[in-house]
């Protein structure tokens, strides 16, 4: 059933030459833009120290800044970690707004397991808008292979690593980034990159995230292009209701985290995100780990129903009830699966 389901979306195969390189060159020219090499260096300092829920965990505000070829930029980010003076494994999560907790970040419950929380509030490194400002004025400009701000959050994303290895209260091996919808996409589109991540969770991220655009009766190439064309490069928009014609899918971004951890989480009532295709993705991309002699989705022959996770394999998925969201009910199944991989 899975195969002749994924047979009709047509995608491009993985690629066997050089598979990292080819995938990585062809998102960046023709979706997310090429990002600029790392800082020589990063510089952090800590503005704030304080004890947070109670005493239990520490939460400090640390700006990092870096030299770029106009003038030098910085942006905080916050830490959050258990008070037990032991190293923790982390999840590097960018998140739609400053507060620590939020309605999509429920950072008590997650110290409570035992994991540390980095925080980067997305807008700290530039607006969601075309407006070409923060980190967007500090790299010179290329109209169809320049980054969008899906590369440059990302980018910042790979900057709190850098500092994040620094830190003995982190388990640096088991760090995982995570985002919900356009910061999933920008989650998976850093792991991609950055290698150092042992893991990525894409919650609800759809078009140009998770999700193939192939067969996709949800958001469409075009509608993302039209709606936010700053969030990618400009070669991007040439795809629009080109789809069928693409040398890449969106199985190729995930194949990228190969052989390291993966988690797609979907949600039964995003059908704009249209959950069938990020899961069919998942199906796909598990080539890339096959061809390293492990399992990618450990999957029976069909989806499967809500809240009966997928957890075996070296990617992750659960679909659960309800709409787009970055529910508790996700983060639970994320660190459940952290903690049986212990990755
Ligand atoms: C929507 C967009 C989606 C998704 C979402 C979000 O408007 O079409 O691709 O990213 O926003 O970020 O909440």
């Amino acid at each position: 059933m899975l195969k002749s389901l994924l047979e009709s979306r047509h995608l491009p195969p993985l690629p066997e030459e050089n598979p990292r390189q080819t995938m990585l060159s062809l998102l960046a020219r023709e979706v997310y833009g090429v990002s600029p090499a790392a800082p020589d260096a990063i510089h952090a300092h800590i503005e704030s120290d304080e004890p947070a829920f109670g005493g239990k965990a520490r939460l400090r505000r640390i700006r990092i800044s870096f030299d770029t070829p106009a003038i030098p930029f910085s942006f905080p980010y916050m830490l959050l970690t258990p008070a037990d003076g032991r190293a923790h494994p982390a999840f590097a999560a960018i998140n739609f707004e400053p507060a620590i907790p939020h309605k999509y970040l429920p950072a008590e419950e997650i110290i409570d397991h035992g994991y540390a929380l980095a925080c980067l509030y997305y807008q700290d490194i530039t607006s969601d808008s075309g407006e070409w400002d923060g980190l967007a004025m500090c790299y010179p400009r290329n109209e169809n292979t320049g980054w969008g701000k899906i590369g440059m959050w990302a980018f910042a994303l790979s900057r709190v690593m850098d500092d994040l290895q620094t830190r003995p209260e982190i388990d640096g091996k088991r760090i995982c980034v995570t985002g919900h919808s356009r910061l999933g996409k920008t989650a998976l589109w850093c792991a991609a990159q950055d290698e150092r991540f042992s893991m990525a969770v894409s919650n609800d991220s759809g078009c140009a995230g998770a999700a193939l655009a192939r067969g996709n009766t949800g958001e469409r190439v075009r509608n993302i292009v039209t709606r936010f064309p700053y969030w990618f490069c400009g070669n991007y928009a040439a795809w629009a209701d080109r789809e069928a014609e693409m040398p890449f899918d969106q199985h190729m971004l995930l194949a990228l985290l190969a052989p390291r951890r993966l988690y797609v989480s979907s949600a039964r009532e995003d059908a704009w995100a249209h959950p069938e295709n990020e899961f069919l993705s998942c199906v796909a991309a598990s080539d890339a780990w096959r061809a390293c002699g492990l399992e990618g989705l450990s999957t029976p022959d069909s989806m499967p129903q809500d809240l009966s996770p997928l957890h075996r394999g070296h990617i992750g998925y659960h679909i659960r009830p309800f709409g787009h969201f970055f529910s508790r009910t996700d983060w639970l199944m994320h660190m459940a699966y952290r903690d049986m991989h212990r990755v």
